[in-house]
Protein backbone atom coordinates (compact mmCIF):
# COMPACT_ATOMS: atom_id res chain seq x y z
CA UNK A 1 0.00 0.00 0.00
CA UNK A 2 1.05 3.37 -0.60
CA UNK A 3 1.22 6.41 2.05
CA UNK A 4 0.94 9.37 1.50
CA UNK A 5 2.16 11.97 3.79
CA UNK A 6 0.57 15.21 3.78
CA UNK A 7 -1.40 17.81 5.98
CA UNK A 8 -4.78 17.41 7.43
CA UNK A 9 -7.58 18.53 4.60
CA UNK A 10 -8.85 21.98 4.98
CA UNK A 11 -11.14 24.58 3.09
CA UNK A 12 -13.13 21.47 2.26
CA UNK A 13 -10.90 20.57 -0.49
CA UNK A 14 -8.75 17.20 -0.40
CA UNK A 15 -5.75 19.36 0.54
CA UNK A 16 -4.81 23.26 1.20
CA UNK A 17 -1.10 22.45 -0.30
CA UNK A 18 -1.87 22.35 -4.10
CA UNK A 19 1.33 19.67 -3.99
CA UNK A 20 -0.21 17.14 -1.85
CA UNK A 21 -3.63 17.49 -3.65
CA UNK A 22 -1.86 16.82 -7.05
CA UNK A 23 -0.23 13.33 -5.40
CA UNK A 24 -3.72 12.27 -4.37
CA UNK A 25 -5.39 13.49 -7.50
CA UNK A 26 -2.33 11.73 -9.79
CA UNK A 27 -2.91 8.02 -7.37
CA UNK A 28 -6.83 8.49 -8.05
CA UNK A 29 -6.04 9.06 -12.04
CA UNK A 30 -3.56 6.24 -11.88
CA UNK A 31 -6.17 3.85 -10.23
CA UNK A 32 -3.23 3.28 -7.71
CA UNK A 33 -4.31 2.05 -4.07
CA UNK A 34 -3.24 4.37 -1.39
CA UNK A 35 -3.78 5.90 2.25
CA UNK A 36 -3.57 9.24 3.65
CA UNK A 37 -1.48 9.88 6.48
CA UNK A 38 -2.69 13.45 7.41
CA UNK A 39 -0.88 16.20 9.71
CA UNK A 40 2.48 14.61 8.68
CA UNK A 41 5.28 15.58 10.54
CA UNK A 42 7.24 18.15 7.85
CA UNK A 43 10.56 17.47 9.95
CA UNK A 44 10.51 13.89 8.80
CA UNK A 45 10.00 14.46 5.31
CA UNK A 46 12.94 13.31 3.19
CA UNK A 47 12.92 17.05 1.48
CA UNK A 48 11.82 18.96 4.65
CA UNK A 49 8.00 19.46 2.80
CA UNK A 50 5.18 17.48 1.92
CA UNK A 51 3.91 15.61 0.28
CA UNK A 52 6.36 12.48 0.00
CA UNK A 53 5.36 8.79 -0.08
CA UNK A 54 6.50 5.50 1.73
CA UNK A 55 6.16 3.04 -0.90
CA UNK A 56 7.79 -1.07 -0.29
CA UNK A 57 9.87 0.43 2.86
CA UNK A 58 11.22 3.46 0.51
CA UNK A 59 10.46 6.94 1.30
CA UNK A 60 10.09 9.48 -1.39
CA UNK A 61 9.64 13.06 -1.45
CA UNK A 62 8.68 16.06 -4.01
CA UNK A 63 5.54 15.52 -5.84
CA UNK A 64 7.36 15.55 -9.60
CA UNK A 65 9.92 12.92 -8.02
CA UNK A 66 6.83 10.70 -6.54
CA UNK A 67 4.81 10.99 -9.81
CA UNK A 68 8.50 9.50 -11.72
CA UNK A 69 8.61 6.84 -8.63
CA UNK A 70 4.89 5.48 -9.48
CA UNK A 71 5.35 5.86 -13.34
CA UNK A 72 8.42 3.96 -13.37
CA UNK A 73 7.29 1.46 -11.03
CA UNK A 74 3.77 0.79 -11.75
CA UNK A 75 3.81 2.35 -15.86
CA UNK A 76 2.62 5.13 -17.10
CA UNK A 77 -0.78 4.68 -17.00
CA UNK A 78 -2.24 8.60 -18.03
CA UNK A 79 0.68 9.92 -20.80
CA UNK A 80 1.05 7.10 -22.89
CA UNK A 81 -0.73 8.46 -25.76
CA UNK A 82 1.28 12.16 -25.19
CA UNK A 83 3.52 12.97 -28.27
CA UNK A 84 7.37 14.42 -27.16
CA UNK A 85 6.11 17.41 -27.94
CA UNK A 86 2.59 17.51 -25.85
CA UNK A 87 5.17 16.28 -23.36
CA UNK A 88 6.87 19.52 -23.76
CA UNK A 89 4.06 21.43 -23.40
CA UNK A 90 2.88 19.78 -20.38
CA UNK A 91 6.03 20.27 -19.18
CA UNK A 92 6.30 24.41 -19.76
CA UNK A 93 2.71 24.68 -17.87
CA UNK A 94 3.81 22.92 -15.09
CA UNK A 95 7.02 25.12 -14.40
CA UNK A 96 4.36 27.75 -15.04
CA UNK A 97 1.59 26.91 -11.91
CA UNK A 98 4.55 25.35 -10.15
CA UNK A 99 7.41 27.72 -10.20
CA UNK A 100 5.68 30.93 -10.70
CA UNK A 101 1.68 31.14 -9.94
CA UNK A 102 2.27 29.07 -6.50
CA UNK A 103 4.16 31.87 -5.37
CA UNK A 104 1.36 34.33 -5.99
CA UNK A 105 -0.99 32.35 -4.61
CA UNK A 106 1.52 32.04 -1.48
CA UNK A 107 1.13 35.75 -1.05
CA UNK A 108 -2.72 35.94 -0.98
CA UNK A 109 -2.65 32.95 1.67
CA UNK A 110 0.38 34.34 4.03
CA UNK A 111 1.75 37.53 3.37
CA UNK A 112 -2.08 39.35 2.81
CA UNK A 113 -3.53 39.79 6.58
CA UNK A 114 -6.72 38.87 5.82
CA UNK A 115 -5.43 35.35 3.98
CA UNK A 116 -3.08 34.84 6.63
CA UNK A 117 -6.13 34.99 9.15
CA UNK A 118 -8.10 32.31 7.25
CA UNK A 119 -4.92 30.38 7.05
CA UNK A 120 -3.58 30.22 10.04
CA UNK A 121 -7.15 28.55 11.34
CA UNK A 122 -7.11 26.60 8.76
CA UNK A 123 -3.49 24.96 9.22
CA UNK A 124 -2.98 25.61 13.07
CA UNK A 125 -6.41 25.53 14.78
CA UNK A 126 -5.29 22.25 16.58
CA UNK A 127 -2.28 23.18 18.14
CA UNK A 128 -1.71 23.65 21.88
CA UNK A 129 -2.60 27.50 22.68
CA UNK A 130 0.89 28.64 23.45
CA UNK A 131 2.41 26.80 19.64
CA UNK A 132 -0.91 28.35 17.62
CA UNK A 133 0.31 31.79 18.56
CA UNK A 134 3.95 31.61 17.73
CA UNK A 135 4.42 28.45 14.89
CA UNK A 136 1.88 30.35 12.49
CA UNK A 137 3.86 33.46 12.48
CA UNK A 138 7.22 31.17 12.20
CA UNK A 139 5.85 29.76 9.23
CA UNK A 140 4.86 33.05 7.61
CA UNK A 141 8.13 34.49 8.20
CA UNK A 142 9.70 31.56 6.75
CA UNK A 143 7.54 32.26 3.82
CA UNK A 144 8.72 35.90 3.42
CA UNK A 145 12.29 34.98 3.37
CA UNK A 146 11.55 32.32 1.04
CA UNK A 147 9.48 34.67 -1.07
CA UNK A 148 12.00 37.06 -1.51
CA UNK A 149 14.60 34.18 -2.51
CA UNK A 150 12.61 33.13 -5.60
CA UNK A 151 12.37 37.05 -5.97
CA UNK A 152 8.49 36.91 -6.14
CA UNK A 153 8.59 38.72 -2.75
CA UNK A 154 10.06 41.38 -4.60
CA UNK A 155 7.88 42.44 -6.52
CA UNK A 156 4.94 45.25 -5.33
CA UNK A 157 1.43 43.76 -4.34
CA UNK A 158 -0.33 45.01 -7.91
CA UNK A 159 2.94 43.62 -9.62
CA UNK A 160 2.64 39.89 -7.67
CA UNK A 161 -1.13 40.06 -8.75
CA UNK A 162 -0.63 41.38 -12.68
CA UNK A 163 1.61 38.20 -12.86
CA UNK A 164 -0.60 35.39 -11.33
CA UNK A 165 -3.35 36.63 -12.76
CA UNK A 166 -1.39 36.35 -16.33
CA UNK A 167 -0.52 32.74 -15.74
CA UNK A 168 -5.15 32.18 -14.37
CA UNK A 169 -5.72 33.89 -18.34
CA UNK A 170 -3.21 31.58 -19.51
CA UNK A 171 -4.12 28.59 -18.06
CA UNK A 172 -8.28 29.61 -19.30
CA UNK A 173 -6.38 30.08 -22.82
CA UNK A 174 -4.43 26.89 -22.91
CA UNK A 175 -7.59 24.80 -21.49
CA UNK A 176 -10.13 26.63 -24.40
CA UNK A 177 -12.76 24.68 -24.88
CA UNK A 178 -11.40 20.86 -24.14
CA UNK A 179 -12.46 18.85 -21.43
CA UNK A 180 -8.89 17.98 -20.17
CA UNK A 181 -5.26 20.54 -20.25
CA UNK A 182 -4.01 18.10 -22.98
CA UNK A 183 -7.17 17.59 -24.98
CA UNK A 184 -9.89 14.88 -24.76
CA UNK A 185 -8.50 12.72 -22.90
CA UNK A 186 -6.74 13.15 -19.36
CA UNK A 187 -2.85 13.29 -18.59
CA UNK A 188 -0.75 13.44 -15.24
CA UNK A 189 -0.92 17.17 -16.31
CA UNK A 190 -4.32 17.25 -15.00
CA UNK A 191 -3.35 16.36 -11.60
CA UNK A 192 -1.45 19.70 -11.31
CA UNK A 193 -3.81 21.61 -13.08
CA UNK A 194 -6.89 21.21 -11.15
CA UNK A 195 -4.77 21.05 -7.70
CA UNK A 196 -3.71 24.30 -8.46
CA UNK A 197 -6.76 25.67 -10.06
CA UNK A 198 -9.15 23.97 -7.18
CA UNK A 199 -6.91 25.98 -4.59
CA UNK A 200 -7.69 29.00 -5.87
CA UNK A 201 -11.55 29.22 -6.84
CA UNK A 202 -12.66 27.31 -3.98
CA UNK A 203 -10.99 28.08 -1.35
CA UNK A 204 -12.30 31.83 0.91
CA UNK A 205 -9.26 33.35 0.49
CA UNK A 206 -10.29 36.70 -1.32
CA UNK A 207 -7.88 38.25 -3.46
CA UNK A 208 -7.58 39.50 -7.40
CA UNK A 209 -6.73 35.75 -8.09
CA UNK A 210 -9.69 34.80 -7.41
CA UNK A 211 -11.40 37.04 -9.30
CA UNK A 212 -9.46 36.59 -12.45
CA UNK A 213 -10.42 32.63 -11.82
CA UNK A 214 -14.04 33.44 -11.87
CA UNK A 215 -13.75 35.51 -15.05
CA UNK A 216 -13.05 32.20 -16.91
CA UNK A 217 -15.99 29.66 -16.66
CA UNK A 218 -14.29 27.08 -18.72
CA UNK A 219 -11.77 26.99 -15.13
CA UNK A 220 -14.88 26.15 -12.79
CA UNK A 221 -16.29 23.70 -15.24
CA UNK A 222 -12.99 21.81 -15.29
CA UNK A 223 -12.31 21.91 -12.27
CA UNK A 224 -15.99 20.21 -11.30
CA UNK A 225 -16.02 17.93 -14.47
CA UNK A 226 -12.54 16.52 -12.49
CA UNK A 227 -13.91 16.26 -8.93
CA UNK A 228 -16.71 14.35 -10.57
CA UNK A 229 -14.53 12.12 -12.22
CA UNK A 230 -11.87 11.43 -9.52
CA UNK A 231 -13.35 12.32 -6.20
CA UNK A 232 -17.05 11.31 -6.15
CA UNK A 233 -16.33 8.60 -3.64
CA UNK A 234 -13.93 10.82 -1.85
CA UNK A 235 -15.78 12.02 1.57
CA UNK A 236 -14.25 15.82 0.37
N1 LIG B 1 8.68 20.90 -5.03
C1 LIG B 1 7.89 20.38 -3.93
C2 LIG B 1 7.17 21.53 -3.25
C3 LIG B 1 6.41 21.08 -2.01
C4 LIG B 1 6.05 22.25 -1.12
O1 LIG B 1 6.36 23.41 -1.40
N2 LIG B 1 5.36 21.94 -0.03
C5 LIG B 1 5.00 22.95 0.92
C6 LIG B 1 3.47 23.00 1.08
S1 LIG B 1 2.62 23.51 -0.37
C7 LIG B 1 5.57 22.60 2.29
O2 LIG B 1 5.71 21.45 2.64
N3 LIG B 1 5.87 23.61 3.08
C8 LIG B 1 6.30 23.43 4.45
C9 LIG B 1 7.65 23.97 4.70
O3 LIG B 1 8.30 24.48 3.76
O4 LIG B 1 8.05 23.94 5.87
C10 LIG B 1 6.93 19.34 -4.46
O5 LIG B 1 6.67 19.33 -5.68
O6 LIG B 1 6.48 18.49 -3.67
Amino acid sequence: MINLYQFKPAFGLPNASPFCMKVETYLRMAGLPYECVNGADVRKAPKGKLPYIEDAGQRIGDSGFIIDYLVQTYGDKLDEYLSENQRAQALAIRRMIEENLYWAAIYTRWIEDAGFALTREAFFDDMPPLLKQLVPHLARRALRREMMGHGMGRHSRDEIYAIGCRDITALSRLLGGQRYFMGEQPSSLDAITYAFIANLLWVPVLSPLLDEAKKHPNLEAYCQRMKTRYFATATI
